[in-house]
């Protein structure tokens, strides 16, 4: 295995953002994308369509975004933020068909027997994934199914068919779209070997049944010192040699801790932020080009990222800051 860690130690002076971030790596860089940013904020849209050449959907695609009464939809935003994205020439990053959270208001109400919550979660996929076919380059089956010690993470869905529903989601989906990727996503086993191996052990078990899985997301919500990036390197060759396509699916790299206890001005922080960007980016450009899906940054600026919270007024995980001026990190990526 061959990492690269903290290549560059040398403060990144300003750099302009005239340059598209898409072109300076072989594979795509994708960001989430909120449509109601979009409308209301100019300097949000053209960053979006400028920098980046796949978007996933933040929140606009999520089953409680989608559905307020039992097996209905709405999909007013859902198709507007579709065709926008292929009108621009975007790749789609579909997120995500089944996840414990966002779900529908109506989900935990519904009465059926173990044979309907299957029809149920058949027809969930099938209804999103067949209205989109062929439009996704990948879509997030399930999401956050795993916890921290390797069990599965109690849900509905585990509560209604056990852990079988994993297995009838991911037939599901290769059944719906045979064209489009379909991804596993979750946080935290870039540093916890643990839920690793039990997720590549339920991969095994997918591909022992003939169900076709094809990649990895990881959300990579990181942290300054955390996890530790050797770590993270080897979780990557990791996914990678077991034959998976590896997304880097949500990167962020929040400073807001190391603030709070003072360690640092924002600005230097800030500089630390931009070699730890540069050190996951070269992580993941020495995996082998067929393991490299893409990287997606989760948001643009961040006065929008989710990590910013009134306990976190300054915290700022992205590439832009508040003001949309460029930051350090956006300067080391364009110039890795
Ligand atoms: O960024 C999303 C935020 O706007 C939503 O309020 C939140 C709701 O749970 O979901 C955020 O995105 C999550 C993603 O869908 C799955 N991984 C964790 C992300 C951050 O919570």
């Amino acid at each position: 295995m061959f990492v690269l860690i903290g290549c560059r130690k040398a403060d990144f002076a300003p750099c302009s953002d005239h340059t598209s971030l898409q072109h300076a790596f072989d594979f795509p860089i994708g960001v989430a994308y909120e449509p109601a940013y979009a409308l209301s904020d100019s300097s949000y849209r053209v960053i979006s369509h400028y920098h980046f050449d796949q978007w996933t959907p933040e929140n606009v695609m999520k089953w409680g975004a989608i559905s307020f009464q039992p097996e209905t939809y709405q999909w007013t935003e859902a198709d507007a933020f579709v065709s926008t994205a292929l009108q621009a020439g975007k790749k789609l990053h579909g997120h995500t068909l089944i996840w414990y959270r966002q779900e529908p208001d109506w989900l935990p109400f519904y009465q059926a027997d173990a044979r309907g919550w299957e029809q149920l979660l058949r027809s969930h996929i099938r209804t999103v994934m067949g209205r989109y076919r062929g439009m996704f380059r990948a879509w997030d089956v399930v999401n956050e199914a795993f916890l921290a010690d390797g069990r599965l993470r109690p849900c509905i869905w585990l509560d209604k068919l056990g852990p079988e529903y994993l297995f009838i989601a991911y037939e599901e989906a290769a059944k719906t779209d045979p064209q489009a990727l379909l991804f596993y996503n979750d946080f935290g086993m870039e540093d916890n070997p643990a839920k690793l191996r039990a997720v590549l052990r339920w991969v095994d078990q997918l591909r022992a049944r003939g169900i076709r899985i094809d990649g990895i997301g990881l959300q990579m919500h990181i942290q300054l010192y955390y996890p530790d990036a050797a770590r993270m390197g080897k979780t990557f060759f990791d996914i990678a040699d077991h034959q998976l396509l590896l997304h880097l699916s949500e990167l962020d790299i929040a400073v807001g801790d190391q603030l709070a206890k003072g360690n640092g001005s924002l600005s230097e922080l800030w500089q630390k932020q931009a070699n730890r960007y540069q050190t996951v980016v070269s992580m993941y450009s020495s995996l082998p080009r067929k393991s490299q899906y893409g990287i997606t940054l989760w948001g643009v600026s961040d006065r929008y990222s989710w990590l910013r919270t009134a306990d976190q007024p300054q915290e700022s995980p992205l590439l832009w800051d508040d003001e949309y001026q460029p930051k350090p990190a956006f300067c080391a990526l364009i110039s890795n």
